[in-house]
Formats: C-alpha cells, sequence, structure tokens
C-alpha cells in the first residue's frame, strides 16, 4: 500500500495524444469526483483530458466550484490512454467499454474485490485498504499532488473528502479504519472544511427528495423470520415527486444500524421492471450474492441489476441471501 504511482501514470499519460477518464456505471461520488480531482491533477502538467459519463446528472457536485470537462458516451469516441476508476470489471462500465476496447493503453485505479470479467490493464492498482478510489489518488499520487498550487490542491482535497465521505457514509460504514482518519487528517491539514462539505454533500436535499426517502421507508418489510430487511422505490413514486433518485443519495444510509438484522436489501425501480438492487450485510457475503448476478461491490456493501416484477426480484433476493455464506 501507499506505493506512490505517479512515474508510472505520467509515462503512460506524456505518450498519449487523448485521454479519457471513466467510472463505473450508476457513477457515485467516489469514482465520478475522483475523475474530477484526476483530471485536475493532469492538467496541472498540461495534459487535458475529458471524463465520459453515461448523461447523469453531476449538479449535486457544483459545489466544487471547478468545472470539468465532462463529455456523454458515443459509440464514435475514442482516446488513446483511458483511465477507469472505482470498478475492475467489464461487468461495472457499461457500453464504455468500447472505449477500453479501443484504446491503445489501459490504466485501471479501483479499491474493489477483483471480480470476474477483469478489464486487462497496462498499469493496475487495486487495493482494498483504500476506503475509496478518491483516497487512493491522495496517497498513491501524492508526489503529483504535494506540486500542485495551493489552490488546485485544496480542490483535490476536496474531492478527495467527498469520496471518503461518499463511500464512508459520513464515517458510519464499516470500511472506516485508521487509514480513512489519517487521510482526512492530512485533507484538513490541506484546508478542506469537513462540515461544509457534509452539507453540501450528505445533507443538501430538497423537501421532496425527503418526502421520497420517506415514502421509500414506508414500505418497509421483514422477511424470514425478521431477518432481512427489503425496502423498496418504484419509478411511479420518482415520478409523483418530480425527484431523479439517480442523483440522489442512497436510501439505504436511513436504514444502516437497524437492530436485530442479517441483511438490508433496497429495491429502487429505474425503468418499468428494471431494479437496482443495493444490499448491507455485516454476516453474509453480498459481494458474492451481486456478482452471481453481473453486479458487484464490497463484501458488506454491493449493488445488482434484476429485471422482472418486484415480487419477482425479491423472491430472487430473499433465495439467494438464505443461501449466502457468511463473511469470513
Ligand atoms: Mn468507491
Amino acid at each position: 500500500m501507499n506505493k506512490d504511482i505517479s512515474s508510472e501514470l505520467f509515462a503512460l499519460v506524456k505518450e498519449a495524444r487523448s485521454i479519457a477518464l471513466t467510472t463505473h456505471k450508476d457513477s457515485d461520488g467516489d469514482g465520478m469526483v475522483a475523475c474530477y480531482a484526476l483530471q485536475q491533477i493532469l492538467a496541472a502538467s498540461g495534459h487535458d483530458s475529458t471524463i465520459v459519463s453515461d448523461g447523469e446528472d453531476l449538479d449535486r457536485y457544483a459545489f466544487l466550484n471547478r468545472k470539468p470537462t465532462v463529455e456523454i458516451f458515443r459509440e464514435d469516441m475514442s482516446f488513446e490512454l483511458v483511465i477507469v476508476l472505482d470498478c475492475n470489471s467489464y461487468d461495472r462500465i457499461g457500453q464504455r467499454r468500447a472505449l477500453t476496447d479501443k484504446a491503445r493503453k489501459v490504466v485501471v485505479l479501483d479499491h474493489h474485490v477483483i471480480e470476474h470479467n477483469p478489464i486487462p490493464a497496462d498499469l493496475q492498482v487495486v487495493d482494498y485498504a483504500f476506503p475509496s478510489v478518491g483516497a487512493l489518488l491522495w496517497r498513491c499520487l501524492a508526489e503529483s499532488i504535494q506540486k500542485l498550487n495551493p489552490d488546485w490542491r485544496k480542490y483535490v482535497a476536496d474531492c478527495v473528502y467527498v469520496s471518503i465521505l461518499n463511500d464512508s457514509n459520513n464515517f458510519s460504514n464499516a470500511n472506516t479504519n485508521a487509514t480513512m482518519f489519517e487521510i482526512s487528517a492530512e485533507l484538513a491539514r490541506e484546508g478542506i472544511k469537513a462540515h461544509e462539505l457534509h452539507m453540501a454533500y450528505l445533507q443538501n436535499h430538497s423537501a421532496k427528495e425527503m418526502l421520497y426517502v420517506g415514502r421509500s421507508l414506508s414500505t418497509i418489510r421483514l422477511q424470514d423470520d425478521g431477518k432481512f430487511l427489503f425496502l423498496h422505490s418504484d419509478k411511479a413514486l420518482a415520478e409523483e415527486l418530480g425527484v431523479d433518485p439517480s442523483a440522489y443519495m442512497s436510501v439505504t444510509r436511513w436504514v444502516q444500524g437497524v437492530s436485530g438484522l442479517s441483511a438490508i436489501a433496497y429495491f429502487r425501480e429505474d425503468e418499468p421492471g428494471l431494479w437496482k438492487v443495493s444490499l448491507r450485510s455485516l454476516v453474509f457475503d453480498v459481494q458474492e450474492v451481486a456478482a452471481r448476478h453481473g453486479g458487484g461491490g464490497h463484501r458488506k456493501a454491493s449493488g445488482l441489476t434484476l429485471q422482472g416484477s418486484l415480487q419477482e426480484v425479491q423472491a430472487i433476493i430473499l433465495r439467494e441471501l438464505k443461501q449466502a455464506n457468511p463473511i469470513s
């Protein structure tokens, strides 16, 4: 851990005439905001890059005060160097796999368990010891970050802190450890305002969004003698309230810590009959469950997508959880 990869990364960056940065499907405040940070780090040494998105709403990161260069994926795009952040599997990058297929060189920087269908890379750093891929950048590109002017370094520090807030849910997930606090202390010394970033990123919800959470919480049902908590938000709810759930902080954070449970499953209908499932457990390996259905994540927190009626997809997950392996 903590090996600096600045020279290896910049060797690839210097020989590339075009650079794309990208992250997993349903991007989040780790993968996407780490792209923002890396774009700034590359720009500081004169290397332009493009963040390639799926067209998701990035307004929730507007408080970061610097406008990144982002383009929505198109089939005809190609870049000589593609840097993938916060995932390591083709299953997680969706149609943007075309970018890695066309690239001359590929870099993968991640902190997730390596799953099936890994993306082959010319430079790969996958280290589970890091709480977020933003934190991985902070340590593994420390040499480059130290050379940034103070304004840019502060921006990168803000981005890294947001990545930690995202992946730790404000220091409350199971990945909260000494490394997370040590890196956060370094970020505080760079001048980040932790309370402001917390308010701007995690608390900045509209009343309608809170109503969306409340209505979703009202669907809580217990399964299998109270071992599993299921809850859901269907597409009709998002439409009725006019909220974009993909831009919204996960509903699962409001049920984490409920006592007496073995696992939580949250079902969010993104298209009619298409459910994004978030699994949380301190007991069972939910990464294995997700990977069996083309999803991924961590042993205690994972996600997958299933097709069918709510009853059908809940039956699949209930069966899977009953058979899940304990975390070793
Ligand atoms: Mn992450």
